[in-house]
């Protein structure tokens, strides 16, 4: 037995030091992320337009936030990396009046008078009465208010100091649990979302909607709802049912998300009298036993996302609501 040493126990500490810190050393959050040096953060423009309101809800699902500069700084670097990408001239920032009219915030909740702010001139000048949004041009980082219903591109960040790390799933997003039977980590969403949100939800995860494709997941399914502290969320959406990764929206039979006949996919037990929606229920979900179910799309349900980092499931542009 070897006496235990001051040096064991600093490097013990070492160890756990740089376990913890790890993925910070690496200095990688997602592959659609890049890290700038500078500002100890890391980007991505989004070229798809949306609303500010969206866009915002968008960089929360990847686990960022909607970009602002802090300083004069990072708006130079942030638009450097943007003119070396990125022809269009503005994107919305995480800078809006919405919650009283003339005063700006940030999506943090601080005022811009406190902080760094660069308005083009003669703004802001709330064009039509209809200027609660903020977004920043290209050529010279000035700031415009602008109608948060106009559909802009916009920048997720996220900072290093930030960061968190799942190492079991490697991933950020801490929610995932791995399963070590089936060797891909899991996420009950408990917020409850319709087929098509779900759907989304976890692709910004990097995820899909999971898909049960043996007896064995269809019981650890049935296991993670019931642990799942469900009881606790109100509000109006519909309870019973867990939304999954299989439809029939092309009405051609039920198949999962990667395009699997459901009969083939290893996991097809319908519950009682299901399906029995017809044109009305065409999105898939399990009841809390386990038994497959169809649901009108439209319904509000928990819902399960999966991560198998191994295969990238194609994104399906038809259910791109967010
Ligand atoms: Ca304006
Ligand atoms: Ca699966
Ligand atoms: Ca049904």
């Amino acid at each position: 037995m070897f006496p235990i040493t001051i040096l064991h126990v600093l490097l013990l500490i070492e160890i756990i030091l740089h376990c913890s810190y790890g993925q910070r050393d690496k200095k990688f959050f997602r592959k659609d992320y890049k890290y700038l040096e500078d500002t100890e953060s890391f980007y991505k423009i989004h070229t798809i337009s949306k609303s500010w309101q969206d866009a915002r809800k968008t960089c929360k699902l990847e686990g960022a936030s909607l970009f602002y500069p802090v300083d004069e700084a990072e708006s130079n670097s942030v638009i450097k990396m943007w003119t070396s990408e990125q022809a269009f001239e503005q994107v919305f920032i995480g800078i809006s009046s919405l919650l009283v009219k003339g005063a700006f915030i940030t999506i943090d909740g601080v005022s811009i008078s406190d902080i760094y702010h660069k308005w083009s001139k003669g703004e802001p000048n709330n064009a039509n009465g209809n200027e609660d949004c903020v977004v920043m041009r290209r050529n010279n980082g000035a700031f415009n208010d602008y109608n948060c219903a106009a559909k802009q591109r916009f920048i997720c960040k996220k900072t290093l100091a930030s960061l968190e790390w799942n190492s079991a799933c490697n991933m950020p997003d801490t929610g995932y649990t791995y399963s070590e039977t089936f060797g891909r980590c899991y996420k009950f969403h408990l917020t409850p979302k319709n087929w098509t949100e779900a759907y989304a939800t976890c692709n910004a995860e990097q995820s899909f909607l999971a898909i049960i494709e043996s007896q064995a997941e269809a019981d650890y399914f049935v296991k993670l709802t019931q642990e799942a502290p469900k009881d606790l969320v109100r509000g109006n959406y519909l309870r019973g049912a867990v939304l999954l990764g299989f439809h029939n929206v092309d009405e051609e039979g039920w198949i999962s998300i990667k395009g699997t006949a459901l009969e083939d996919v290893g996991y097809s037990k319908w519950g009682n009298q299901q399906p029995d929606g017809g044109d009305s229920e065409k999105c898939g979900s399990m009841f809390y036993n386990g038994k497959l179910n169809d649901l009108g799309c439209h319904h509000k349900c928990f819902f399960i996302c999966e991560c198998d980092n191994l295969i990238d499931v194609t994104f399906d542009e038809r259910f791109a609501t967010l």
